[in-house]
């Protein structure tokens, strides 16, 4: 199984994340389950707009170079401008995991931060409450313990 990340904090971000889907879906990339969206601060600047993040699960056999091509090609589509680096964006697509896949090289999967971000830690616990990290072996729920309390409680979600 693939887990994705979608991001937003820049226009109609539920309207992005909806394209977004659309297009993965155009694509050639299914999509067997999605997350509610959960609102978060801009990290690590809290002064940029707010996310809204999801995530979603796809049984996709494209391999990951390609999966971030066609991500690459998405936020594009949707008026994603690469400025500087965490900069407000229309939408942002990554990988979080690929199968029990490890990578360390020029794509690093499992993503680097996601140990230690509520905005994908959290949607993955919801539909994925089974979830295991491939390289530390440590359960979704552990690793959600494992953030600061703040991170857990100030989150919404509708
Ligand atoms: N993505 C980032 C940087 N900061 N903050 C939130 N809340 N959500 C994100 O998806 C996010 C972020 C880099 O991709
Ligand atoms: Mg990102
Ligand atoms: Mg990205």
């Amino acid at each position: 199984m693939v887990y994705i990340g979608i991001g937003s904090n820049l226009g109609n971000r539920i309207n992005n994340i909806e394209n977004a889907k659309y297009l993965l879906k155009f694509n050639g990339i299914n999509i067997l389950k999605s997350s509610s969206y959960y609102e978060t601060p801009s990290w690590p600047n809290q002064n940029y707009p707010k996310f809204l993040n999801i995530v979603i699960k796809s049984s996709t056999k494209i391999p990951p170079k390609k999966l971030i091509n066609i991500f690459k090609s998405i936020e594009k589509q949707l008026g994603r401008l690469r400025t500087f680096k965490n900069s407000p964006r229309t939408c942002d697509i990554d990988i979080i995991s690929y199968g029990n896949k490890i990578t360390s090289k020029n794509l690093i999967i499992p993503h680097r931060r996601m140990s230690k971000r509520n905005f994908v830690l959290i949607p993955l616990f919801e539909i994925e409450p089974n979830w295991i990290h491939p390289k530390t072996k440590k359960s979704i729920k552990r690793l959600i313990f494992s953030l600061p309390i703040k991170d857990i409680t100030t989150i919404k979600y509708f």
